[in-house]
């Protein structure tokens, strides 16, 4: 092989005709694991060239070796997730209610990773299944790490953590086909659920578009279970802890959801990675609902259930302080993959309550761990570290990287100032020393047995457009199951929860019989108020920033009309993306050219926010008979999106079944003020009226 070359783009080839490009200085030289340098990573060591392997070639075999070991065992649940790095600040002291060192100093900023997850698909399966988000943080504070893993859903499946490995089964493909893939539609989920009234709170939430979030940036965050603040003295503040998103929430439709999961099934990590990227740093303020012994005697539900909430309305939150996240990892697998956010990671100053599922969880994570990583040092993994100094007499293992120093592994001892680290009276954590007293049984308290009066309260929280979703929500999953008795079971318990609703399902379902309720064990309250915090169409974003424009053109597209839009796009902090019939782009009116985002078929408008259609006369007429084409401008209007348009594209619009009186969502852009009134309009995200002449 001749070795001419200056830089290591250029390439050599090797007898065989291969490849080779070699380090001139400019990049490291490669070399094995032992840092051995490689002369050929292109063939193996043979006798001959066309001879046998030989077992000496240490290279092979370790290259090899190391890639057949790659995998790791993937996250039984949540195992599609996508992390990033931030960073949480105090916004004031919460000395007052808690002695947690992270809470102590208004402005300090704890380092922070956050990962979002999927529950019941596999790694790789596709971003917008109807399911519950993880939103797991874990804080690098002072006095250790504290993980608050929580979910995008404020309440849970189950009220025990022992019905959790049932619950996940019946989720989960089943076991005999492995199939469905990422989808709680299939008889075993709804058998499961249709057996276990107190799932019918979170059945409601996850049949909402809450499980179908437009983005990570705009979800909302519960830690679902009610923990304990508790101060230097040792008083105890029960809290529920919230993440709320800046931009706002949103959610996409069932029919975009599907659409999204085959045009881009990495929707949702896309997103957070491009917004990471490009400096707009997604960001949550954390809540804090506090309240106090006398509240949760007094309060309507037990709070150690896992399936109620606390209404806003009647414990208001506290924002402290805010989440930003503003660095995507360097490497997926060391860090995104790797975390293990463990549910008993917490500090002084914060402590379990009794709700039973989080006292199973508090064995599940470090177990699950364990058998993900390899061993008990997974917490020497930089991600898991500690950022502050720790110190124990733990050792060896596989993999230990941190062993002791010196002669001293246990305590006490006698070794003076080697002796190493001793427990701290003042400011170790200790438990809050709870009364606790009673028979050893294995029951169910009788206050967690109303099981349908919150599932009614988030109901009729609803938008009449939300309670459709919802509905048909239902339809789609129990369509998908083949035995009718799970079917009209399920129904049995909706006419518990709305008999509207049931109604509505039942037809739907095209159920013959009229379902009578399912004997509920405590009957459903009528009188909890509305609550207004449970509505997504109820708390729409100020803003339309974070979110995203495409803008359908073709050669001869008015220049200053699209650089208006973009003007306008801009300062409000939102994306605009050109789609055009190549990826090469096209020559504007101006005789200028401009590079294309997407291919039409590329960047279907599911990937956006709204659209703009803005072909020339020549280039509408070209794009009739693009199928690609006539789907943007139909989902976008079937989706109820705002959509900016000049003139020329009427006839496609003609060609996308657009009934010819445009509604409100329609703009045509003339230029700079009619580009605003569009953005303007955008701010709703959605034109729900559309509703009454679509269905989503
Ligand atoms: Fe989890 N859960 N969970 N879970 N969970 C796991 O831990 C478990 C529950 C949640 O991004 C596992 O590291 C039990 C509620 C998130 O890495 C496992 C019970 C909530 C994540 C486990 C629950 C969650 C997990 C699998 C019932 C919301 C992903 C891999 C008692 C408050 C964290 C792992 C990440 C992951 C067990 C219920 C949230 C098996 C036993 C309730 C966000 O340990």
């Amino acid at each position: 092989m001749k070795q001419t070359k200056k830089h290591t783009d250029d390439v050599v080839r090797g007898k065989g005709g291969e490849l080779h490009q070699t380090s001139n200085g400019d990049v490291p030289i490669l070399t094995t694991q032992q840092g051995t340098p490689v002369s050929d990573d292109q063939n193996s060591l043979k006798v001959g060239p066309r001879g046998p392997a030989t077992l000496e070639d240490f290279h092979l075999r370790e290259k090899i070796f190391h890639f057949d070991h790659e995998r790791i065992p993937e996250r039984v649940v949540h195992a599609r997730g996508f992390g990033a790095h931030g960073y949480f600040e105090n916004y004031e002291s919460l000395s007052d209610v808690t002695a947690a060192d992270l809470f102590q100093r208004a402005g300090e900023k704890t380092p922070a990773f956050v990962r979002f997850s999927t529950v019941a698909g596999n790694k790789g399966s596709a971003d917008l299944a109807r399911d519950v988000r993880g939103f797991a943080v874990k804080l690098y504070t002072q006095q250790g790490n504290w993980d608050i893993v929580g979910n995008n859903i404020p309440v849970f499946f189950i009220q025990d953590a022992i019905k959790f490995p049932d619950l996940i089964h019946a989720a989960k493909a089943e076991p005999d086909c492995d199939f469905p893939q990422a989808q709680t539609a299939h008889d075993n989920f709804w058998d499961f659920i249709s057996l276990m009234p107190e799932s019918m709170h979170m059945i409601m939430w996850i049949m909402s578009d809450r499980a179908i979030p437009r983005s990570f940036r705009f979800m909302e965050g519960f830690g679902v279970h009610t923990y304990r603040l508790v101060t230097a003295r040792g008083k105890s503040t029960f809290v529920k802890f919230h993440w709320k998103p800046k931009l706002g929430l949103q959610s996409v439709v069932w029919n975009e959801a599907v659409k999204i999961n085959g045009a881009d099934p990495d929707f949702h990590r896309r997103d957070l990675w491009n917004a990471i990227q490009s400096g707009s740093y997604p960001e949550w303020e954390l809540g804090l609902q506090l309240f106090d012994d006398a509240f949760a005697d007094s309060f309507d539900f037990d709070i150690l259930d896992a399936t109620k909430i606390i209404p806003e309305e009647q414990v208001p939150i506290r924002r402290v302080g805010r989440l930003v996240l503003d660095r995507c990892v360097d490497n997926f697998f060391a860090e995104t993959e790797q975390v293990a956010f463990c549910t008993n990671n917490i500090v002084p100053g914060i402590d379990f309550s009794n709700d039973p599922l989080l006292q199973g969880r508090n064995f599940s994570y470090l177990d699950t761990q364990v058998k993900r990583l390899g061993g008990p040092n997974f917490t020497h993994i930089p991600i898991n570290a500690p950022k502050c100094p720790f110190h124990n007499f733990q050792q060896d293992g596989h993999m230990a990287m941190f062993n002791p120093r010196g002669r001293a592994n246990y305590e006490p001892n006698s070794w003076g100032a080697e002796g190493g680290p001793r427990e701290s009276h003042d400011i170790g954590f200790r438990s809050f020393a709870a009364d606790e007293k009673g028979r050893k049984v294995r029951e169910r308290s009788e206050s967690f047995a109303d099981h349908y009066s919150q599932a009614r309260q988030f109901y009729v929280s609803q938008t009449k457009v939300e309670q459709g979703h919802i509905a048909e929500a239902l339809i789609f999953e129990l369509s998908k199951v083949h035995k009718p008795a799970i079917r009209a079971r399920l129904v049995s318990h909706l006419v518990n929860i709305d008999t509207k609703l049931a109604d509505r399902v039942a037809t739907g379902l095209g159920l013959q019989e009229k379902v009578q309720a399912l004997h509920p064990a405590v009957e459903t309250r009528k009188d909890l108020k509305p609550s207004k915090a449970l509505s997504i169409a109820l708390n729409p974003p100020k803003t339309f920033a974070g979110r995203k424009v495409g803008a359908l053109v073709t050669d001869g597209v008015d220049r200053a009309l699209l650089d208006a839009l973009k003007l306008e796009l801009d300062a409000e902090g939102a994306v605009l993306e050109i789609v055009a019939p190549t990826v090469g782009g096209v020559e504007a009116s101006d005789g200028t050219r401009m590079a294309a985002d997407e291919k039409i078929g590329g960047g279907p408008s599911v990937l956006y926010d709204a659209i703009a259609v803005l072909p020339s006369k020549d280039g509408a007429a070209s794009l009739l008979s693009n199928a690609s084409a006539k789907d943007f401008i139909s989902d976008a209007f079937g989706h109820l999106k705002f959509i900016a348009f000049v003139k020329a594209a009427t006839p496609l619009f003609e060609k996308a079944g657009i009934p010819e009186d445009l509604d409100d969502g329609f703009i045509e852009l003339t230029g700079r003020k009619s580009a605003a009134q569009f953005v303007a309009a955008c701010r709703k995200l959605r034109l729900w009226q559309r509703e009454q002449v679509v269905t989503t």
